[in-house]
């Protein structure tokens, strides 16, 4: 079972984490890890603490001439604005963020240590461990995409475009969405957003191309495939609801309309024609493509300030203001690419065994020609 766990303030002195789990004979490319990094700091509307940092994973342990050995992978990250201890104490706690209830909870006289932690700079540390799991689905021809389908009110229309299709149209995207038209009132809405000193959220999917059918399970609760990606998805910060498929769709449409009808030819198999599950059925993949969509709220720093209260006073004040960024959806679809990535591998262990990469690999292909479909 892959397990991990991170530490690290956002101006502490570095990120930590330590996956635990991750079977034996994995190739390890740190280019992709940091590429993937890289990619997590982009998109049009970051802060300016993407001009400081240049995020790169250092591995620590869990590795010998590259390749896993089974033992948990450590992951270091530096973070460049070291400086935790000269920044200021936070006494108006902003309206959205952990501030207030992490500093009555924790007993603290400001919001700076609540911050510290509750900021997405935490996010880089999943973005690397997702990186590696990413790999290990490499092996098994299990890709993973995500992309913008609403910032603030723009809707992409990409329906029409497949995996690849939409690969394509996100290179040299500044928002990271498929649909060219669509991008440029993206960008024109966050800029509009940062001009009125205001924030946006927004819609991003995650697409999940090859996860074979029975991934998960309807046995229990826990073991259910959608109910873990949607936890998973939902621990993203400023993430407010997570839809598998069309799942809001759903209720609006007539069961006739919504399910995805079964057919079998001899050239394809069984397949579908539809995808409204988003790949899942009872809790199992079934073996189409897996769809998440995670729903941001607007980013809750916004530079004309809410109001709040004074910490030591009480009194009606504007709430404290700190370095933030305008929309950072296209960076909340990354970070969930990689927490989804983590999910999909662990179930793949689960389902094919998983001291090493060898192993898992036969035992999937073996199941697969056992099914002949
Ligand atoms: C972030 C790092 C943070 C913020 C942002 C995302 O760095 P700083 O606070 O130094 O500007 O830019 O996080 C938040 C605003 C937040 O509240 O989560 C990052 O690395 O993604």
């Amino acid at each position: 079972m892959l397990r991990f766990l991170t530490g690290g303030e956002s101006h502490g002195e570095a990120l930590l984490g330590i996956l635990d789990g991750m079977p034996a004979g994995l190739k390890v490319d740190t280019a992709f890890i940091d590429k993937e990094l890289e990619r997590r700091q982009e998109g049009h509307g970051r802060g300016d603490r993407m001009n400081i940092e240049k995020d790169r994973a250092r591995i620590l342990s869990g590795l010998k001439s590259g390749l896993t050995i089974g033992s948990p992978v450590s992951v270091f990250i530096e973070n460049k604005d070291f400086s935790i201890d000269k920044l200021p104490e936070v006494k108006k706690p902003r309206p959205g963020h952990a501030d207030l209830a992490g500093l009555l909870k924790y007993g603290f006289k400001d919001a700076r240590p609540v911050l510290e932690r509750a900021s997405a700079r935490e996010t880089a540390m999943r973005v690397a461990i997702g990186s590696l799991c990413k790999l290990l689905l490499r092996e098994l021809k299990i890709r993973v995409l995500s992309h913008v389908v609403m910032i603030g009110g723009v809707e992409s229309h990409t329906s029409s475009l497949s995996f690849d299709g939409i690969l394509k149209n996100l290179t040299k995207s500044k928002v990271n969405c498929a649909d060219k038209a669509s991008e440029k009132l993206m960008i024109e809405e966050i800029d509009n957003a940062k001009e009125k000193k205001d924030t946006l959220g927004g819609t991003f999917e995650v697409i999940i191309d090859g996860a074979p059918v029975g991934l998960g399970s309807y046995t229990q609760a826990d073991r259910r495939l959608d109910a873990m990606l949607a936890s998973s998805v939902m621990s993203i910060p400023a993430v407010k609801a997570v839809e598998i498929g069309n799942g809001v769709e759903s209720v609006k449409k007539l069961g006739s309309k919504f399910h995805d009808e079964i057919f079998y030819s001899r050239e394809k198999g069984i397949y579908r024609k539809t995808n409204n599950a988003g790949g899942l059925e009872g809790g199992v993949s079934n073996g189409e493509q897996i769809i998440v969509r995670g729903y941001m709220k607007p980013i809750s720093t916004v530079m004309k300030p809410l109001r709040s209260i004074h910490l030591d006073t009480k009194a009606a004040v504007e709430a404290s203001v700190e370095r933030s960024d305008v929309c950072a959806v296209p960076s909340g679809g990354v970070v969930a690419e990689a927490v989804c990535a983590l999910v999909i591998a662990n179930a793949l262990l689960d389902k094919f065994g998983g001291d090493t990469v060898t192993e898992i690999k036969r035992n999937c292909e073996n199941y697969l020609k056992d099914l002949k479909l």
